[in-house]
């Protein structure tokens, strides 16, 4: 029997009892179709920096390249650790040192799930550029504290970059309704953006058959809410992607039912799958953090490693819950009522 090796980062907050939740909605459907998930728990967190002054050990990625795949929860506690120190400590140097590039957020409505953007048939594919852009990390200050402080953060946009992941958005439009959107503030930012529209015509060439459309930032926001019916793929920055993808699953009904997936195209190294939410200090410890973005994120995880059949089961037993009415309101169901949900459902 083929046996995954999984590596589970639950992190910080609400991060830790949602992957709990999906784990034991994985390791069933695992138990259905014929394979095994091993797990390996890494504390790797704002607690683990308070203890050892950093978010994981120096040799941290070189463990985690050993596993088939990592599912993370969520990264953060500001009352603790700034953070922007935890996310660069952990989060992106995992998506930078595995080369997942490729952030996949699918955005589609679940049966029974309200909410006041919600618009029927939305159902579009975010592609956000995820290993540079304005989440480089160069940048720096000067004159700190003093009236003539700096502070400069630069974008990183290599032709390497834009170019595998324009190549990778049309990839995916393809495989769907042939539409993609490319999004940049070009308008504005007349170096990084107008590179990004640039590359995008010149890989159009390449997809004669993908109709794209490129879009500024503030259009498209405006647009998801009011037109989302006109969109398919999206495509963007490391921000705007970020950006988007909030406001997606806001349109989704909230930030519990958005997954993503950290893909490293190559399959050089794990890809890494989580929720979009972050670790939700104000609800860390009433024990009603909503895990089907977690449970959906390992969905992925498994259709990633080849567990199709498996993922698109899980996916059945989300919608079987949510359409009953279980956890499509915020704070109106535990986790664990959730999760035991989606269990029987699975059968
Ligand atoms: N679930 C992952 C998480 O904790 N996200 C918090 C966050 O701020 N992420 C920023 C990012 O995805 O780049």
């Amino acid at each position: 029997m083929t046996t995954y090796r999984i590596a589970l980062i639950p992190g910080d907050g609400i991060g830790v009892p949602v992957v709990d939740a999906a784990w034991t909605v994985l390791e069933r459907a695992a138990s259905r179709h014929g394979f095994q998930l091993s797990a390996t728990r890494f504390p790797w967190s704002c607690d683990f920096y308070r203890e050892t002054g950093a978010m994981m050990p120096a040799d941290g990625i070189e463990t985690l390249r050993g596993f088939d795949a990592i599912l993370l929860g969520a990264v953060g506690w500001p009352a603790a650790v700034p953070d922007a120190v935890s996310l660069h400590g952990l989060l992106l140097p995992i998506r930078k040192a595995f080369r997942q590039y490729a952030n996949i957020r699918p955005h589609q409505l679940l049966p029974g799930v309200e909410g006041p953007l919600r618009k029927e048939g939305f159902d579009i594919l975010c592609i956000r550029e995820n290993t540079e852009g304005e989440y480089s990390g160069a940048g720096g200050r000067v004159h700190v504290g003093t009236p003539d402080e700096v502070a400069v953060e630069t974008a990183v946009f290599t032709r390497v970059g834009v170019e595998r992941i324009l190549r990778f958005g049309f990839e995916q439009a393809r495989a769907r309704r042939g539409k993609l959107a490319s999004v940049t503030k070009s308008n504005a930012q007349k170096h990084t953006m107008v590179f990004w529209d640039e590359m995008t015509t010149v890989i159009a060439a390449e997809y004669p058959d993908v109709e794209v459309t490129p879009y500024h930032i503030d259009a498209m926001a405006a647009r998801m809410v009011m037109a989302p019916d006109t969109l398919d793929v999206v495509v963007a920055s490391n921000l705007f992607g970020d950006i988007l993808t909030d406001l997606g699953a806001a349109i989704q009904g909230g930030l519990g039912f958005a997954a993503s997936a950290n893909i490293n195209p190559d399959r050089t190294a794990p890809s890494m799958f989580e929720p979009v939410h972050g670790s939700a200090p104000d609800i860390a410890h009433l024990g009603i953090a909503n895990p089907i973005a977690t449970i959906w994120s390992g969905a992925m995880m498994l259709e990633h490693l080849g567990e199709r059949e498996a993922g698109a089961a899980v996916m059945r037993a989300v919608e079987a819950a949510t359409a009953k009415g279980i956890g499509t309101r915020p704070g109106q169901d535990r986790t664990d009522t959730i999760a035991n949900a989606v269990l029987q459902a699975l059968g």
